[in-house]
């Protein structure tokens, strides 16, 4: 049985095209600033979001990282939502490896924080307290489905920002699949902040990497922060070749996925035992809830997916699970996960 796998859409493998330009492309010394394909992505990549320069980092988590240690210092504080990507699911690397303390808030529904509370969180200037110089920003908002935050949420942060003085990272891990699902153009999207940083190994497809960009200044100091977590790499073009083509041929078919992803929450969503929340899906990350039942939870429901139907799906927290829509996702793999959950559950609730 041949497996599907919609756990998430980092498991994207690349395409022909990258590696056939993987396998060709000139390469040099990264570190010495030499690896001809390496610069021309950053190039690229800082065209794209509007930013004066790039920087190839080998992961989201260390674009994220590298930003942080960039803009902050030991026992600066960073006001992020309190279920960010940076605050979960990088081994909170902010604290453990740049001292910098999270101030973690709500979001709402779709990922945002309240303006008025982030400007309630910003600490007075006093010996006591931690000094806020940080805005951690996410879009699309992993979360909460993959929301995509629209530019007015990130204008209205970025003048509670420069009324004190904090710098705004902005984790845009899947920037493009906003962009597409806004109909605006990524660099739009990023024009409020500071630094951005973009992942080409999602639903780009690239097998390996992220770009970091901001201002010319900001990346150079930044080059170094990436030296200092090991992130220093060699003939790293090999990897920048497929993201060349992440970048040039790859963000305009995004809308795609968002259409699968749409029809597979609606699908779910009219299978007795499972929830999901269609209204907000509008990239390509699908949660759905399972209901209460004594004879299956979340872990047995991905599990019986798997062995007995060869799709695989991603495990969340409680009774949540995720699919994901990406480029090796077609019509059929996305029926064939609805087919599979109506045949497991339909006994169980119908
Ligand atoms: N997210 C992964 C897991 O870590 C959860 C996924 O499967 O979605 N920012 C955001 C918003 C992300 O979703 C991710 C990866 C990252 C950063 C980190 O990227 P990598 O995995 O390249 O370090």
């Amino acid at each position: 049985m041949d497996l599907i796998d919609l756990r998430s859409d980092t498991v994207t493998m690349p395409t022909p095209a990258m590696r056939a330009a993987m396998a060709a492309a000139p390469l040099g010394d990264d570190v010495y600033g030499e690896d001809p394909t390496v610069n021309a992505l950053e190039s690229l990549a800082a065209e794209r979001l509007g930013k004066e320069a790039g920087l190839f980092v080998a992961s989201g988590t260390m674009g994220n990282l590298v930003a942080i240690l960039t803009h902050a210092g030991r026992g600066d504080e960073a006001i992020v939502g309190e279920d960010a990507h940076s605050v979960i699911w990088e081994g909170g690397g902010m604290a453990t490896l740049g001292g910098v303390v999270p101030r973690t808030l709500p979001t709402d529904a779709e990922g945002r924080l309240d303006p008025m509370r982030v400007e309630a969180a910003v600490r007075a200037d006093d010996p006591h307290l931690p000094h806020s110089r940080l805005l951690l920003l996410e879009n699309t908002y992993g979360a909460k489905n993959g929301y995509p935050l629209p530019l007015e949420y990130f204008t209205t942060l970025r003048a509670v920002a420069d009324r004190h003085a904090l710098a705004v990272h902005l984790d845009g891990a899947r920037l493009f699949n906003a962009a597409v699902a806004l109909g605006v153009a990524a660099a739009e999207l990023a024009r409020p902040v500071d630094s951005v940083s973009i992942c080409l190994s999602k639903g780009l497809c690239a097998p390996v990497g992220s770009v970091l960009c901001g201002s010319a200044p900001f990346i150079r100091r930044a080059r170094r922060m990436r030296k200092l977590v090991g992130g220093g790499m060699r003939q790293a073009g090999v990897l920048a070749a497929a993201g060349l083509i992440a970048l040039r041929d790859m963000t305009g078919r995004l809308g795609e996925d968002h259409v699968r992803a749409h029809r597979l929450a609606t699908a779910l969503a009219a299978i007795p035992g499972l929830r999901a929340d269609t209204e907000r899906i509008r990239t390509n990350i699908v949660f759905f809830d399972l209901e209460e039942h004594p004879a299956l939870d979340a872990a047995g429901l991905a599990d019986t997916l798997r062995e007995r139907h060869g799709v695989l799906v991603g495990l969340d927290t409680g009774r949540r699970l995720r699919a994901v829509s990406h480029y090796w996702i077609d019509d059929e793999a996305v029926d064939r996960l609805i087919a599979a959950c109506e045949a497991v559950l339909h006994p169980l609730f119908g």
